[in-house]
């Protein structure tokens, strides 16, 4: 009986926040997502006197305006540290003789900065170097490890899941049927672009209640840890026919087939651009992107503006998936 007690009371603790596995149950954090969005202010006592840190390695629009709204919702006070502009030039590799333009080693830089927070927002993309530096999430784990507080994802090296978990809550807005189909397609772009949206969006439609399906050009495989029982339709045409929710992205090569080519852009085949023809093909679908996204290469001007795109309302969303996942952190502390 007490032992059972201290599993329930184990299986809430939500300490860092990288992957779908992280929330303590997908329904239940849906739910609680819904009630925060219905009352964003009804748990502004968590974060009193509790001082949020968010530090960029990498631009950010959405995340950077989202993260901080939550925290503000949820009684916070919010710190932003753009890393690469007026911070110390930072070392990262342990070992290396600092002779050159890095003044300071990360290895101190992260204790350091713990010092200010009780809780801090990484968001460092992959550096495309070495696909087992990236996959093993060298950088955000150093933070996990040394920081010594609880540590949440705001885009690392492999997945975004503060994304795919706004996708899913805007998915279950939407959605007309019970069990929708929801497309994740690739779509051409003109630089290499990481895998960690993709990553994450397949994470969640997998443990979400969706019939999936991925479609994108060959040796764009996606890694088999995402990927898990998904389908995957080389034919873009057939993935689309009858889709509920069309899901856009430009990924470079995740080197799964060709691990040679990882980080590397395999095709800019301009035939799998999101327009009002590849729309004709669904059942109605809305339309889906995380933002920012290049017109005309990802999705035709036409598809974005039109009534089916819900690309703002996504976009609205990730204060709620923030502000939701904050919570459950704060409840941990
Ligand atoms: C980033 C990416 O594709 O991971 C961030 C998306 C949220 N996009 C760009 O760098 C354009
Ligand atoms: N979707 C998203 O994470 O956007 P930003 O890169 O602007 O934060």
């Amino acid at each position: 009986m007490f032992k059972h007690k201290i599993e329930i009371q184990k299986s809430k603790i939500m300490r860092t926040y990288q992957s779908v596995f992280d929330l303590p149950k997908l329904d239940e954090a849906l739910k609680m997502a819904a009630e925060v969005k219905k009352n964003p202010f009804g748990w502004e006592h968590l974060g009193k006197h509790k001082t949020c840190l968010l530090i960029f390695f990498n631009n950010s629009l959405r995340t950077r305006l989202s993260t901080q709204k939550a925290a503000r919702n949820l009684g916070m006070d919010v710190i932003v540290l753009d890393v690469n502009q007026g911070a110390w030039k930072l070392e990262t590799e342990r070992g290396v003789v600092m002779d050159g333009d890095k003044s300071e080693h990360l290895l101190e830089a992260i204790p350091v900065m713990a010092q200010y927070c009780d809780i801090l927002g990484v968001r460092s993309f992959a550096r495309f170097e070495n696909r087992e530096d990236d996959y093993t999430e060298k950088i955000l784990n150093q933070f996990i490890k040394y920081s010594g507080k609880p540590v949440f994802s705001m885009e690392a090296a492999t997945c975004h899941p503060l994304q795919a978990f706004a996708d899913l809550i805007t998915i279950e807005e939407y959605k007309k049927v019970k069990r929708p189909k929801v497309v994740l397609t690739w779509a051409p772009h003109p630089r290499s672009l990481p895998q960690a949206v993709p990553n994450s969006f397949a994470d969640f439609m997998n443990e979400a209640d969706v019939d999936f399906v991925i479609t994108h050009p060959e040796g764009y495989e996606l890694d088999p840890k995402f990927v898990r029982g998904a389908r995957v339709e080389y034919d873009q045409k057939k993935a689309f026919e009858g889709a509920d929710f069309i899901y856009a992205k430009n990924w470079s090569c995740p080197g799964v087939t060709c691990p040679d080519k990882y980080g590397q852009i395999l095709s800019k085949d301009m035939s799998w651009t999101v327009d009002t023809e590849h729309m004709s093909w669904t059942n109605q679908a809305k339309f889906m992107h995380c933002l920012p996204v290049r017109r005309n290469m990802i999705v035709t001007d036409d598809v974005i503006e039109s009534p089916d795109s819900i690309v703002i309302p996504e976009a609205a969303n990730r204060v709620v998936s923030a502000q939701t996942v904050l919570k459950m952190m704060l409840e941990s502390m």
